[in-house]
Order: C-alpha cells, then structure tokens, then sequence
C-alpha cells in the first residue's frame, strides 16, 4: 500500500439520513464483503454492537475499509444523534474529507447544517450526497435550491441528476459527461465548468480562448476547486436502490484529496510540519474503546509517518511514553493485523496504558501536538449520589473510566452547592451512562436536578451590631463588633476601629467571622458577594475576649448588617444558542419567554435559524429534553455562563422560603 493510494473520509448528516446503510453498500459494491449489510436487518457491518442493532442506529464512530479500484479507502460512520455530536466531531479530526448525506424527503435538517459547518471549520472538501430519492415525496431539485441558499448557488453544484421522480427514479445524468444534457440542466454544467476554470490560471486561459477542456484538466479543476472548498459536488442517489451511488464513489477516488495532499499540518501551536512517509510519525487518538467483548481498543489516524507494530512511541499530550504492540485494520468488528500505518491510515492499538481521545502520538518526542479536538460543552447534568453508602469512590472511578471513551461526558463537583455533578449532551445520553454503570460496573447512583449556586448581595449601606456575652462556669467570652457594608464590585474589608476599641490582634478573627459569613449568606445559605466592609468600632474585656468570641459577634453584626443593606439573591444567567429549522422559530422564541430568556439576535447559519438568548440557568435545567420535544429532535443548543443578575422578587421570595423552611426543619 502506498500513502498516495488512500483515501480517507468520513460520513455525516442528519441521523436516519442513511449514513450506515451507504457505508454499507459501498463496502458491498467494492468487494470488502460479500454479502450487503442491512441496519434493518441487523446485519450492517458499521453497526455491529448489540447496542446498535438494538437501537438500529449508529451509536459509535465505526472505522470502516475497502479497496476500491485500486484505492485503499479508510473512512468513518459516526453517529448522527445530537448527543453523540461528541463522537462525530472526534471522528471528523481524523478525515481528509466529508461525505455530507441528505435526506431526499426530508432536507437540510440540523445535522446537515451541523456536518456542512465542522468540514468548514476543519477546512475538509464536502461532497453531497442526496439519498433516498426514490422515496414518494422526495424532491432534488428544491433541496439543491435549499443548499444554495444555506451554502452557497456557487458551491453547491449538481454533478449528477436523477432521471425519473419516486417511484419512478431509474438512474442518474452525470452533468459534465452526458452527451446530450437536457436544456434544463445547462446551467448546472456552465456552473460546474466556470468553477473549474477559475481554479487555476492556466484552465482559465484555455477556457477563455473558446478550448476544450480534456478529462485530466477538468478533473485536476474540479479536485483543486473541492479540496479549497469553492465546491462542493451534489449527487443524486438512493442507496435502496443502489442508483448513484457508483458516482459517487469513483468521484471520492478521482476527486478527494490523497492523505499526502493535504500540504503541511498547522500544529497545536500553529507551528508547521511537512506531510511525509518516511519523516518521524504522528497520529492522533480519536476514539477509544474499553468494553467487555474487545478490551481496550484506542483509534488513531495516522498524518504523516508511519507506525510500526511493536514499537515504542511518544505521547506527546501527556509526555509519557507508551508502547504500540499489535496494530489493528478495523472493518467494523473484522480486525486485520498489520505491520504498519501510513499516513491516511486508521488503525486500532490493544492495551495502551496511558493514550486517551485527543492525545497526539508520535514516533519522536520532538514532534509538536496536533490541533486540539474541539468538544461541546455539557447541556444536560445530574446530581448523584450512591444509593448504597461506601460506592463513592467506586463510582468516581467508573465514570472516569466511561469518560475516557466519551469525551462529552464531564464530571466534577460544584464548589458552592457541592454537589457530585454528572453532565452530557442530554437526558438520553446520561440515562445511557448510568445504564452502563449499572451493567458494567455494577454500581447503581441516584439522580436529581442540581441545585443552582444562588449567590447573595446588598443593594445599599447598612450598619450592623452585635455585644456576645456569656458567663459560662470560669471564665466568660465577650465581644462587641459594629460592622458598615456597602455594595462594591468585589469583596475588600477594612479596619477603621480607632483608639483600640478593639485591639489589633482581635481584627483577623473579625475579618474572618466576614469571611464565613459570606460563604452562607442569610437570604438563603449562599455564597455572598460584591460588597465592602468595614470595621469601625467594638469593645472588647482584658480577660474574657478571644478570637472565638470575636468570631461570633462578627457573624451576628454581619448577618444584622445585611438585613438592613436590602439584600437580594442573585443567579446565574446564560448565553444560550439554539439552532433549529426555520419552521420552530416562533414556538422556540415563545418558549424562551416563559423561561424568563431574553432573545439577543436571530440568523440564519448554515440553512439553519440561529437564535441567541439569555436565559437564567434556572429555566434551562430540562432544555436539552424539551428542545428535543419541541423540534422532534431536530434542535441543537449550547450555553455558557455570562454572569450573575438579580432574581426577580417573587421567585426569590420562593427561593427564601424554601430556604428559611429547611432551616428551621434542621433546628
Ligand atoms: N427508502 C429508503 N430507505 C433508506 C435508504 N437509505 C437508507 N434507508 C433506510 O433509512 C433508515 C436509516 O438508515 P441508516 O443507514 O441507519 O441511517 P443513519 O442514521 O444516517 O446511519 C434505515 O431503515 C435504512 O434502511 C434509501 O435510499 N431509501
Ligand atoms: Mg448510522
């Protein structure tokens, strides 16, 4: 095998779209199996874990190979479901190129808009594969128009055309070759040979001067015109009845780029390094895998180098070493031992200690970390607890495991609540997690909606008092404080006493009773912030003040001090962005007014409405399941914290009486 003969890619679009069922009937039509593979039938190659067969839908990124005429294809399936967008974006880091699949009924949805913009950000040549047209209903021609408009009238350009509508869809026009091209379609191939010509001077010129252009010109335009993005081919198909789908794949071996091709990789620290066979290796981790039926399987795609089986090499994320025994070509569940790795390549290593998703290997510790895989943050989290006292640490520990072959799926513990927190890309997804938990790990976790960290703060000055006295046997505590806060940015204390009243060594124990006080504030246990406060007077007794006494009286003139500066309780609020499909616009803007969110802007982005909000993080703790529901499952979003706001009167009323409630339950 030569690194030249490769080609690499990966299959996107929106789930159901028909990803699995063509990788399957190209991995058929190449020869690689003998019998086709069905998702229906349970037999796909791609999607071959009971999980999978189960769910009949992708559910991994599966490494798929074949030869076809005379080219070594590696190319990936990854899931399509919005909580798996972990896997896909994963999976995209390792191509060199994107097969975007449509459905022919249904459009550009959501994971159409969200494949076309990860091969944009990843600059990876898309070709356009528009399935299931011999499906009533179906139409080519409006969804060309609706990738025009989303992507570009330019761009998206068909480069063959289906004769016959539905039922009676029977075959393709190839548009650049067909002889005598129906009038209509004219258009389309003035498009295709005005692109071809403007990639490249010396085409330009023929093209101007009124020549012909011979197959190697139009081919060597066409690539140049695809692997820079100005293009991006539209075929027309149906993988049930295998219409197109030939095209398709002789375009992937004539037109996507070769793995050397892809010109210098612009590593982690934007430094360069050259393309090669034979230069020192480098490949990046973008899968692992750790269940009962393999072991522990990690996938690497191999960009420059090549990797010899039983060998040592470099973690460069980690700066460990770790050691290749075995390499793995991975077809589906077939693995193939193999010698080595090309670049292009994607392969398995068994039982690497310390190489987990996103981590670059390379054969030299001198080689420089590839760009950094970009992951969604959480939209969806948990709080847990172990239902059976004593699974703490077991449970940690599983999900850590669980986390290193899901790169969206975060734990952590909340600071201000703290709250053990499990979070992913939605309630399905940690449903998922905790299934697995409960199988593999045999350890069972409860759940329930986290608590949200509140904070408190003052709206105005207040000054605060308190005389702790007690006379306790021997000798008794005494302590007077008078404390002033005022509302500040951020927190600072000062000590203004005068004339000794209370004496130097007293002044940490008081400016740590304020310390304490704020980490639980009176209006309802929280942390409180934003405000200045200063010790102007006490009184203290030779004998029967101390630090701990100081300490109180403090806690008692700050708590008397904040009643009296209007306190308010404060939230988190949240940048939201939600993509959905024009048509939910009006029943997602009406939903974010119930949850108290404020709409900032509105786009289009991708053949998709972009929509951004704030929203308080209260509103947003089941908005992964109720954008589901409201878009059927075609809405994406993701938030991030911007700041804290005041809540509004009634709700904080609620919150205090809540708050003030289990206090008194704890008396
Ligand atoms: N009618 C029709 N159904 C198809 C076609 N391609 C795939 N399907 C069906 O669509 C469903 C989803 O296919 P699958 O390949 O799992 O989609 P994926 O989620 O994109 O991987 C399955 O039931 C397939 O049999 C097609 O060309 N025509
Ligand atoms: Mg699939």
């Amino acid at each position: 095998m030569k690194a030249h003969e490769i080609r690499n890619f990966g299959v996107t679009g929106h789930c159901g779209c028909g990803k699995t069922s063509l990788c399957d009937l190209m991995l058929f039509k190449s020869g690689a199996v003998d019998r086709l593979g069905s998702v229906d039938q349970k037999t796909s190659v791609s999607d071959y874990s009971p999980a999978e067969q189960e769910k009949k839908s992708s559910i991994y990124s599966t490494p798929l190979t074949c030869k076809y005429k005379e080219k070594n294809w590696f190319f990936i399936d990854p899931p399509g479901y919005n909580e798996f967008v972990g896997k896909m974006m994963c999976a995209l880091h390792a191509v060199d190129s994107t097969i975007l699949v449509i459905n022919g009924t249904n459009g550009v949805e959501t994971g159409t808009g969200r494949g076309w913009q990860r091969a944009v950000e990843l600059n990876l040549p898309r070709f356009i594969y528009v399935n299931r047209l011999e499906m009533e209903g179906a139409d080519f021609e409006s969804i060309v128009n609706q990738l025009q408009d989303a992507y570009g009238k330019t761009v998206c350009v068909p480069f063959t055309y289906p004769v016959g509508k539905e039922s009676s869809f029977s075959g393709i026009i190839n548009i650049l070759r067909e002889k005598d091209l129906p009038s209509g379609l004219e258009g389309y191939r003035q498009t295709l040979m005005d692109t071809i010509a403007e990639s490249d001077e010396a085409l330009m010129e023929k093209y101007l001067n009124g020549e012909d252009l011979n197959d190697d010109e139009i081919n060597h335009g066409l690539k140049a015109a695809i692997c820079n993005g100005s293009l991006a081919p539209v075929f027309a198909g149906s993988t049930a009845k295998d219409i197109g789908v030939t095209e398709l794949m002789d375009a992937i071996n004539m037109l996507s780029p070769d793995p050397l091709e892809r010109g210098k990789l612009t590593m982690r620290d934007q430094s360069e390094m050259d393309i090669s066979e034979s230069g020192p290796a480098v490949a990046l981790a973008f899968r692992s895998q750790n269940d009962a039926f393999v072991g522990q399987l990690t996938f690497f795609r191999v960009f420059s180098g090549t990797f010899k089986a039983e060998s040592d090499i470099f973690n460069i994320t980690t700066g460990n070493k770790d050691h290749l025994g075995n390499l793995i070509m991975m077809n589906g569940k077939e693995q193939t031992i193999i010698s080595e790795a090309l670049p292009g390549m994607i392969f398995a290593a068994p039982k690497l200690k310390d190489t987990h998703i996103g981590n670059t290997i390379a054969s030299a510790p001198t080689v420089k970390e590839l760009p950094k895989v970009n992951y969604p943050a959480p939209v969806f989290t948990y709080a847990i607890s172990a239902v059976k006292s004593g699974d703490d640490d077991k449970i940690i520990s599983s999900l850590q495991k669980i986390a290193e072959t899901d790169t969206t799926i975060v734990i952590s513990r909340h600071e201000e609540t703290h709250e053990f927190l499990l979070s992913g890309m939605g309630e399905q997804h940690l449903q998922n997690v905790i299934k697995k938990l409960r199988n593999d790990y045999k350890v069972e976790i409860n759940t329930a909606p986290p608590k949200i960290a509140y904070r408190e703060t003052i709206t105005a000055s207040g000054e605060g008092h308190f005389r702790h006295k007690k006379q306790s046997g021997g000798h008794g505590q005494f302590a007077e404080v008078y404390l002033r806060i005022e509302p500040a940015q951020t927190f600072s204390f000062e000590n203004a006493v005068v004339g000794g009243a209370i004496p130097k060594n007293f002044i940490p124990a008081v400016e740590k009773g304020v310390i304490e006080s704020m980490a639980k504030g009176p209006l309802a246990g929280c942390k409180v912030e934003r405000l200045k406060v200063t010790v102007y007077d006490g009184k203290y007794h030779d004998v029967d003040s101390s630090e701990m006494a100081f300490k109180i009286a403090t806690r008692r003139a700050f708590k008397d001090a904040v009643d009296k500066a209007k306190p308010v309780l404060l939230e988190p609020i949240m940048e939201v962005i939600i993509r959905i499909p024009d048509k939910y616009m009006g029943d997602i803007s009406g939903d974010l007014n119930q949850r108290r969110g404020r709409i900032l802007g509105m786009s289009a982005e991708s053949g998709l409405q972009m929509v951004t909000a704030e929203v308080p993080l209260a509103e947003m703790a089941k908005y992964a399941t109720e954008l589901r529901s409201l878009t059927q499952g075609c809405g994406l979003f993701e938030m991030k914290f911007v700041r804290y706001e005041q809540v509004p009167a009634n709700i904080a009323n609620e919150i205090k009486t809540k708050y003030q409630a289990s206090q008194s339950e704890e008396e």
